[in-house]
């Protein structure tokens, strides 16, 4: 018997324990081993029932995503075939659900007769967040346990549901008193089926998955959902597999539904959306950094400035149970940023996301006040003041007189030097940059900025303070606007050009938002405030602005105290949230392209697409040749979790691989001849990228 599985013999049961840390992902290997097991215990007389559980608790994370696109994620025995022999056992079959069951693993414990789980299982069929759908019997089995509706939608969510959830659906049978007593639990269950005679599996709940809905169900279902999958593939494979479900015999709809994920793993997407994956977890991960370095100890924090920011990453914390002492200047300032904070949670109580002492618990984490001293104590301190250097620094030098030597000093700036801020304490070491995207409270991405002193325990300290607080953690290195804010300023750069050289906004946007985009660039300058890209602008011309005409458009209507959304008129015209194109801005645009001799012509969509991903691209990449950045696939996430691009595109540079980095280089050259002494400025590929393709590298990496 493979070490991958604890095998036991107790009493007439069989108990088969997933043993491969640390999910029990159901790689070849572990398939095998499940599989030998049930066949021995379903040939041994003296078994009358068999219990799958998780050796270490947690049942399965599924199928090993790592096996994906290679020939290993159908090695026999493949996780379909495998369910489909379980499902033949003539012995009951009880799945002990600790922790965990996604995905195939959720799909190995419905091919079990019988389901128990801890209270604190957490079940769903996550496939969806990779490009894919069930397929290994999810989306046929499901829909006969608990009806094709209930099933479609939690497929199409992609959620984890809780025992108590799950119980409800019919997709638990029982909930144990606790974890420790699951697996009891479990085999009194199966000496309960034993002694009842209860068959291997108990009759389908529902033998047609859509009995009581209507026949024209999944057409209003897609037609209610499809807008919002955008191009996605996999909710519409989802959505024939279901069909199959309701139309076509098991065998058959098992069948169809293997033909339909072959088809999602095969697909860019799904590629796209594990490298994702990956990319996440690479991102924790810190080169020349041991793992288990020994941190800083983090039970207090403190956050000064209780605007929209610091009211916002105050919020986080409390959220994770942790006390944070909130410090403003003002009390007036200090009671509207509290109360701003406890609006938050009232809006979530009233969603039903959160209960009043809920709500009052977490108000309890947040100490108001206007005194420095009270922060002596605090092991993490953020300040989150105006975007000014010398407000920053005046900050610093007041915590460096009042702070415990050992608390970390972070800054939430988000284009200021972490390192002249560093300069102003006496103790560099601690400095570090704590980049929040704004609202902070709900966006995940956090760019945590190494300075050139900073200490590496402090490095290590906060990105396991970022993930405790539900973050996701990026490592930037010290530039102008770091990584995401330093590649948003060509992208912006280059929207305006297009947009003095004949195209309107909304055109720039809507090829932005066919790409599957959250927003295009104007209508995104429109949500965060045209003042704001101003001031950012303002504080780095010296390096980006190359003449006149740079960014001409912006510039006009700042000046015209046109910011945008707040001021209900910016590149577009706004009516509440109701977004109307402004005739005016594409006359100024005209009036300006005169002014500047920028020759007008009609623009094409792929040329505004090719042109603004090109110097996206390129500037990200430069970012990784000059260190700022330590990975390509870090690159990725921000861009996707802080600017909305799609992550079934795999972020900008998983894109360009995609693309083939030669077209990326041969398109950069094209425009760099084709646009003139403008093209020849800022249409300059990046050496790395030309190191690349010489090199006939086809990956995105230092060489
Ligand atoms: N396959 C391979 N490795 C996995 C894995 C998986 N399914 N899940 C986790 N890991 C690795 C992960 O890369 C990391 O490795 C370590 O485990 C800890 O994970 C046929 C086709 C389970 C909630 O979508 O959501 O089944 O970095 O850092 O924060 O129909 O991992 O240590 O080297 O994330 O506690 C469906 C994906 C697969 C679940 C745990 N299953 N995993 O989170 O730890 S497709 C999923 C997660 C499928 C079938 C289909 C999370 C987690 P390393 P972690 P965590």
């Amino acid at each position: 018997m493979s070490d991958l599985i604890h095998y036991r013999l107790e009493d007439g049961l069989a108990l088969i324990g997933l043993a491969r840390p640390p999910v029990n992902a159901l790689s070849q290997p572990l398939r095998a081993a499940i599989i030998d097991a049930c066949e021995r215990a379903a040939a041994d007389t003296r078994v009358q029932a068999i219990i799958l559980h998780g050796e270490h608790g947690l049942f399965s994370a599924g199928a090993d995503i790592s096996e994906f696109g290679s020939d290993a994620s159908f090695a026999e025995p493949d996780l379909p075939s495998m369910l489909v022999r379980l499902t033949e056992i003539h012995k009951p079959l009880v799945a002990a659900i600790g922790k965990l069951a996604l995905g195939g693993g959720l799909e190995l414990a419905l091919a079990c007769g019988y389901r128990v789980g801890e209270p604190s299982a957490r079940v769903g069929l996550s496939e969806i967040n990779l490009g894919l759908l069930p397929g290994a019997g999810g989306t046929q089995r499901l829909p006969r346990l608990i009806g094709a509706e209930s099933a479609l939608n939690l497929i199409l969510s992609g959620a984890q549901i809780n025992a108590e959830r799950a119980r409800m659906l019919g997709i638990l049978d029982r909930i144990a008193t606790s974890a420790d007593q699951l697996l009891d639990e479990a085999r009194a269950y199966a000496y309960e089926l034993i002694s009842c005679s209860a068959p291997a599996r108990p009759a389908e709940a529902w033998p047609e998955p859509a009995e009581g809905l209507p026949d024209d169900f999944l057409t209003r279902y897609r037609a209610e959902h499809e807008p919002r999958w955008k191009s996605r593939l996999a909710p519409r494979l989802v959505l024939s597999a279901l069909e199959a479900a309701c139309l076509l015999p098991l065998e058959e709809g098992l069948a169809r539904e293997l033909a339909l994920f072959k088809q999602a793993e095969a697909s860019r997407q799904s590629k796209a959306l594990r490298h994702v994956f990956f990319a996440e977890r690479e991102a924790a991960r810190i080169p020349g950094i041991e793992a288990d370095i020994p941190l800083r100890k983090v039970d207090k924090v403190a956050v000064i400035g209780a605007g929209t920011m610091g009211g916002g990453i105050a919020m986080n914390f409390a959220n994770a149970g942790i006390p944070v002492a909130l410090l403003e200047l003002k009390g007036e300032a200090l009671d509207r940023g509290l109360m701003q904070i406890r609006k938050h949670y009232e809006i979530s109580v009233k969603r039903g996301k959160m209960t009043t002492e809920q709500l009052e618990q977490r108000m309890d984490l947040l100490f108001g006040t206007l005194d420095y001293a009270d922060l002596s104590d605090a092991d993490l301190v953020i300040e989150a003041v105006f975007e000014k250097l010398e407000i920053k620094q005046q900050v610093f030098r007041t915590l460096d007189e009042v702070c415990k030597p050992g608390a970390i000093l972070a800054t939430n700036t988000s284009s200021l030097d972490v390192d002249v801020i560093a300069a102003t304490v006496s103790r560099p070491q601690d400095v570090i940059g704590l980049h929040f995207f704004s609202p902070a409270n709900v966006m995940r991405l956090l760019e945590v900025v190494r300075g050139k002193a900073t200490a590496p325990d402090v490095l290590a300290t906060t990105m396991k303070i970022a993930k405790r607080i539900g973050k996701l953690p990026v490592i930037s290195g010290v530039c102008f606007g770091f990584i995401g804010n330093r590649m948003l300023e060509p992208y912006v750069r280059e929207a305006h050009r297009l947009v003095l050289e004949g195209a309107a906004p909304a055109q720039v946007d809507g090829v932005l938002t066919d790409l599957d985009l959250n927003m295009g660039v104007f209508s995104m300058l429109d949500l965060a405030g045209i003042d704001v890209n101003f001031l950012i602008r303002d504080a780095n011309r010296a390096t980006t602005a190359h003449d006149e005409s740079y960014c001409r458009l912006g510039e006009e209507l700042y000046a015209m105290g046109r910011y945008g959304q707040k001021t209900g008129r910016g590149f577009y015209l706004y009516e509440g949230r109701n977004r109307k194109d402004d005739h005016e801005v594409v006359a100024m645009a005209e009036r300006l392209s005169v002014e500047l001799q920028v020759p007008r012509r009609p623009m094409d969509d792929q040329e505004i697409l090719d042109r603004c991903l090109f110097v996206l691209i390129n500037e990200g990449i430069q970012l990784l040749d000059e260190g700022i950045a330590l990975r390509a696939g870090d690159i990725d996430l921000v861009w996707i979790n802080g600017y909305g691009f799609p992550a079934h595109l795999g972020g900008p540079m998983h894109y360009a691989e995609q693309l083939g980095l030669d077209k990326v280089l041969a398109g950069i050259q094209r425009y760099r001849h084709a646009l003139g002494e403008y093209g020849e400025m800022w249409f300059q590929p990046t050496p790395l990228l030309e190191r690349l393709v010489a090199a006939g590298r086809t990956r995105i990496e230092r060489i």
